[in-house]
């Protein structure tokens, strides 16, 4: 029986650029027995014949990393260039977890009557659920930790982007011996998520996505028991005392929250300056965001393409108030495409929706403080807790924040937010559990504990 099919939009210029594929639950079925037969002959293999493997998958993406930033780019409208480094971490993602693989451990226990060992066992059939704004990035961090701590894959990527995860998927079937090890399954959250969440065959869900979603499948998951790693929403603090360099922080501000359109979960929007510092770093902030390039995608020069789709623009101009005091409101070209330009909102209490509310586009709110404490305070009033910085040139001060943040990530004098040697993830709303990082391979694993008796 033929699948139906879902048609795929460019969101710059509207017009359909794919279609995949709506599997359904038969499909679905067949698809997780598969991937159960694969894990088992996977786990079987010798550990340098599936290092190997990843590292093939790495060379793979490498040798077609232009068609996949091609079709990551056309299908979020991501600037081209962002798209062309995203596919080169993805490639090194799986070169760090082929290295990995075979550096995993477990420990010795002396006990009185014996000795015990603990072995990290794999989850079996992972199921990864990913989202629009990263899609092929976010895939990786997942695939390539599952894969290497010995288990199958099915991955499900968003409804609105799932050209470069499809196409992923069809160069690893090519270079795979084992069928089934690696399925792209397309189709709406609703049905095809749902299906993995609820088959007790499947050991693990990864999703990220919205902290609404990831708290039904936190409920769902309850029913099988399933392991669940949750990447969720972000509203997070970018703090910047009156002794950081300033000139440094402004600049480097914009691209902290409006790159990717500000469609990303580590979008630092919610800007803490320093009372004393204000007017230089605002005046510094608007240069530098009106000198970003808002665009056509597939330009080498542009920095910011249109948003995701025209019911995500109305979802962020929603946040845009008239009544908000704006530093900088920059304009836009009607369409085709979901364009919008950054807006920077000046707000003294820090209490409007938009310094309070996820808004997962290119608004930015810019909040003075006037002490430590206070920076602290309003940094921590937040069900978010995702990751954020720390400008200052005082080496204590900042430890003493970064440690006093409620975040997964704290970066001093930069935005760095993702390594794909350190773990990632949320406190609060913003999720559970690490990717990336040994913590991200750990994660698919089971701990065992194996007992040898060995007194008389
Ligand atoms: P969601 O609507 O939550 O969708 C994410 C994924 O979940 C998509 O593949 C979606 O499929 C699927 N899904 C939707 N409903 C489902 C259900 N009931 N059961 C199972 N799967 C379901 O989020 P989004 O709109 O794609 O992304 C925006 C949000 O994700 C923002 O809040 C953002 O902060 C968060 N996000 C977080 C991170 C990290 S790392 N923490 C990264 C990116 C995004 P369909 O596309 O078919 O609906």
């Amino acid at each position: 029986m033929s699948l139906s099919t879902i048609p795929v939009w460019s969101p710059a210029t509207e017009l359909q650029i794919g279609e995949v594929a709506a599997w359904g639950e038969a499909q679905l079925t067949q698809a997780i027995a598969a991937a159960q037969a694969a894990q088992r002959q996977w786990i079987r293999l010798p550990l340098a014949e599936r290092q190997a493997f990843l590292m093939r998958i790495a060379d793979t993406i490498d040798a077609h990393a232009e068609e996949l930033a091609m079709l990551e780019s056309s299908d979020v409208g991501k600037p081209i260039r962002a798209a062309r480094a995203e596919v080169a971490g993805v490639a090194a993602c799986f070169r760090y977890y082929a290295g990995a693989l075979d550096k995993v451990h477990g420990d010795t226990i002396t006990l009185d009557d014996g000795i015990s060992f603990t072995f990290h066992e794999p989850v079996g059939v992972v199921g990864v659920i990913t989202p629009w704004n990263f899609p092929l990035p976010i895939a990786s961090w997942n695939v390539a930790p599952a894969l290497a701590a010995g288990n199958a894959v099915l991955v499900k990527p968003a409804t609105l982007t799932p050209l470069s995860t499809v196409r992923f998927g069809e160069l690893v079937a090519g270079i795979s011996t084992i069928p089934g090890l690696l399925q792209v399954v397309t189709g709406a959250g609703s049905s095809v998520g749902q299906t993995l969440i609820n088959d007790p065959r499947i050991g693990k869900i990864s999703f990220t996505g919205s902290t609404e979603v990831g708290q039904s499948i936190l409920r769902a998951s309850a029913a099988t028991m399933k392991r669940v790693t949750l990447e969720l929403g972000g509203k997070s603090a970018n703090i910047v005392f009156a002794d950081a360099d300033i000139e440094a922080a402004a600049t480097a501000a914009p691209w902290a929250v409006f790159d990717n359109s500000g469609q990303d979960c580590c979008a630092r929007s919610r800007i803490f300056v320093e009372r004393s510092a204000l007017d230089a770093f605002v005046d510094t902030f608007v240069e530098a965001t009106r000198a970003l390039k808002l665009g056509d995608p597939s330009s080498v020069d542009t920095d910011l393409g249109p948003l995701v789709s025209a019911e995500h623009r109305e979802t962020v101009r929603g946040f845009l108030d008239p009544s908000l005091r704006f530093a900088y409101r920059g304009e836009a070209p009607d369409g085709p495409g979901h364009w919008m330009a950054p807006q920077i909102v000046l707000d003294e209490d820090g209490n409007s929706r938009a310094a309070v509310e996820e808004i997962f586009g290119p608004v930015a709110v810019v909040i003075p403080f006037d002490s430590e404490a206070e920076a602290i305070e309003r940094a921590n009033a937040s069900v978010y807790g995702l990751s954020g910085s720390v400008w200052t040139r005082d080496v204590a001060r900042a430890l003493r924040v970064s440690r006093a943040v409620e975040s997964g990530t704290i970066s001093v004098n930069s935005n760095s937010s993702v390594r794909v040697q350190t773990p990632f993830g949320g406190f609060k709303q913003s999720g559970m559990g690490r990717e990336l990082g040994l913590e991200g391979l750990l994660g698919y694993t089971e701990l065992k504990t194996v007992f040898v008796k060995t007194d008389d």
